[in-house]
């Protein structure tokens, strides 16, 4: 029995069959470019890219050597009325990178933190504004919006919410997701079905009187659930029908910004901007927790009022713009502009679509979607055992194939590496369809 075998007791794992888990344990002990090490000194490729957080590769040296210098120079500092310079410059740089008018920051040190935040930052800037009847806060079925209660209420995933049901904030109505596979299985790229779709926010609105609506919260592609990219026309709409009732539109990009659909933001990519943008993950490429909330400059300018010497937002944490954090963020932004890494992804794209599609007629394979580089092959349940395929399949590939995939019940999850080799990529999936042909 190996040593983390030993004291694995201790630890409660998140989002994990603990007891199933802890009866075959899989520890990782070090991590380079695309591969893992376990602690028998196995490699395994990884193909979530950590959990959709380490686009340019597992330590890489140039943000390595940013956090090693930063540690040992400046380690903590207060940020509540005083900073550090590299939360500053963090800033800037994320604010230039962003859609135009988007233009101010917000650390945090997660997704879910990120989420709660902008919440905060919607309900706060239609208070400032007189219009603090605009209450009410929108989600979407089967999305995913951390583990914070602000977050979890607006979310869509059951298991996630069920067992806090009594608990969830008040005030919060879902639209549909626009999973459709009657319709759309098997599509490359955005669905062409279901933009419609968005006109439930419409009948919202109807319900509840649009001005009594604070904000709506969508991930542009929904990403935990098992992928869904937006129908053509989605996005548009959503944005139309918020222009017109004067609702904030939250994009949560914890996954899709930096890179992960071959551009800074999924909001660049598909050509509609939203008012605030959440984020964490490639920020700093998963190499220290740091997050961060983007939103536009009217809504900053609406909580710059009343006396100068008042706080205008009450919030923050210990670590928002922590500036070890802070450091493994710009250099990431630095690999990211000089080694191409959002022109890389985007060339990715068609091999890794090609890839995922030919699993269409693998055994159990009922869908297959991607856009950018999210991709998902869906599987059906077995019957009485609804993720028992998934489960199968992820341990499978771990065991035997030296792969690591991610499983949601019985889909498939693949976030690859930005600088990912096309061969082996393609020996990976390889390994993959080996493994699925050994599944009932
Ligand atoms: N929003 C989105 C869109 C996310 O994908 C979060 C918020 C929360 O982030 P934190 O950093 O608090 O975990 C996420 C996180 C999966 C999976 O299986 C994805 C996430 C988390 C756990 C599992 O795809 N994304």
């Amino acid at each position: 029995m190996s040593s983390a075998e030993n004291n694995l007791d201790a630890y409660w794992m998140p989002f994990t069959a603990n007891r199933d888990f802890k009866a075959k344990p899989r520890i990782i002990t070090g991590a380079s470019g695309h591969y893992y090490t376990t602690e028998n000194g196995n490699k395994l490729y990884d193909t979530l890219s950590g959990l959709w957080t380490s686009g340019v590769g597992h330590c890489h040296p140039k943000i390595v050597e940013a956090v090693q210098k930063q540690v040992s120079t400046l380690d903590y500092c207060v940020t509540f009325q005083m900073t550090n310079n590299k939360a500053v410059d963090l800033a800037e740089r994320v604010t230039k990178m962003a859609p135009k008018s988007i233009d101010h920051c917000f650390f945090t040190n997660s997704g879910s933190e990120s989420v709660d935040t902008a919440l905060k930052i919607a309900l706060g800037y239609h208070r400032a504004r007189g219009e603090g009847n605009r209450t009410r806060l929108i989600g979407r079925e089967s999305g995913y919006h951390g583990v914070n209660f602000g977050g979890m209420s607006v979310g869509g995933m059951v298991n996630n919410r069920k067992a806090f049901s009594a608990n969830l904030i008040p005030g919060v109505d879902h639209i549909r997701h626009t999973h459709n596979i009657e319709r759309n299985a098997f599509t490359r790229g955005l669905p062409q079905h279901g933009a419609e779709l968005a006109n439930d926010l419409d009948k919202l609105c109807a319900l509840h009187g649009g001005s009594n609506i604070a904000a709506v919260i969508v991930e542009p592609v929904a990403g935990s659930i098992g992928v869904y990219p937006p129908p053509v026309g989605y996005l548009k709409r959503l944005r139309e029908i918020c222009d017109e009732h004067g609702i904030l539109l939250i994009f949560d990009e914890v996954i899709t910004a930096f890179g992960r659909l071959g551009a800074p933001f999924a909001s660049e990519r598909f050509g509609i901007t939203p008012d605030i943008i959440t984020t964490a993950k490639g920020l700093s490429n998963g190499v220290i927790p740091i997050g961060a909330v983007l939103v536009r400059d009217s809504i900053y300018d609406a909580f710059m009022q009343g006396p100068e010497n008042m706080v205008e937002l009450f919030h923050g944490y210990t670590y928002s713009g922590h500036p070890v954090a802070a450091a493994a963020g710009l250099a990431t932004m630095d690999v990211y502009d000089e080694e191409g890494i959002f022109e890389q992804a985007l060339s990715l794209e068609q091999h890794f679509e090609n890839l995922l599609h030919s699993f269409k007629d693998q055994k159990n394979v009922i869908d297959v979607r991607n856009f950018g580089l999210m991709g998902a092959i869906e599987m059906a349940p077995r019957d009485g055992a609804a993720g028992a395929r998934g489960g199968e399949a992820h341990k499978k590939c771990f065991w035997e194939g030296n792969v690591v995939v991610r499983n949601v019940m019985d889909v498939l999850c693949f976030s690859p590496f930005f600088n990912s080799d096309p061969d082996e990529m393609e020996q990976s999936f390889a390994v993959i369809r080996r493994i699925l042909d050994s599944i009932e």
